[in-house]
């Protein structure tokens, strides 16, 4: 399975995810498949829109104490409920899928959520931390919103500016 990552300002982006129903074969290589694309980029969470597929799937990789990734540390996570969440927090946030951007969000500090794993079994995680923050962003794609909508009009207007910079200079480099 060939996957590349959506960028802003793609529409695709912009789509609502569409609950996962089967659970098989087709899922389980597509998360496959999205695995290296998260690790090779450098990321901490991917969520299927982010590699055109519209379905309720994400995959989150936190580094451990020793900054280290590992799959014994990949959570899975298909059609995700959020049950509770509580505190506040604030981090500076980046997406595979605005490249170069990064913005402090405010977050729920604690979450709570209800979730299935490859084969369908329903789980439960409490997260707090870095977790919790992906865990936000990450579902944030499956509504098809992006942390830089969560931006003040001017922050956004900022971004437009330089991420249209960013842009042009990425194709002019491109050329020569
Ligand atoms: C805290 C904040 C945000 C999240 C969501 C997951 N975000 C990421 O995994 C972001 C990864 C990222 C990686 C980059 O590196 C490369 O692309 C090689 C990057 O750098 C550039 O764009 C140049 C930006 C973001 C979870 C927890
Ligand atoms: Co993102």
């Amino acid at each position: 399975m060939n996957l590349s990552i959506v960028t802003y300002p793609d529409k695709k982006l912009k789509e609502t995810s569409k609950k996962v129903e089967k659970f098989d074969l087709e899922l389980a290589e597509f998360l496959d498949a999205m695995y290296p694309i998260m690790m090779n980029t450098n990321g901490i969470g991917l969520a299927a829109i982010q590699v055109g597929y519209a379905i309720r799937a994400m995959i989150l990789n936190i580094p451990d104490e020793e900054d280290l990734q590992s799959l014994d540390n990949l959570i899975e996570m298909i059609n995700p409920i959020l049950t509770s969440k509580s505190g506040e927090t604030i981090y500076q946030e980046g997406c595979l899928s605005v490249p170069t951007f990064y913005e402090d969000i405010n977050r729920f500090e604690f979450v709570t959520v209800n979730y299935q794993d490859r084969d369908g079994n329903t789980k439960t995680i409490e997260a707090n931390g870095l977790l919790a923050i992906a865990i936000q962003h990450e579902m944030d794609h499956l509504e098809g919103i992006l942390f830089i909508d969560k931006l003040t009009y001017s922050r956004r207007k900022k971004f437009e500016k330089e991420y249209k910079k960013m842009l042009k200079e990425k194709k002019n480099s491109s050329k020569s």
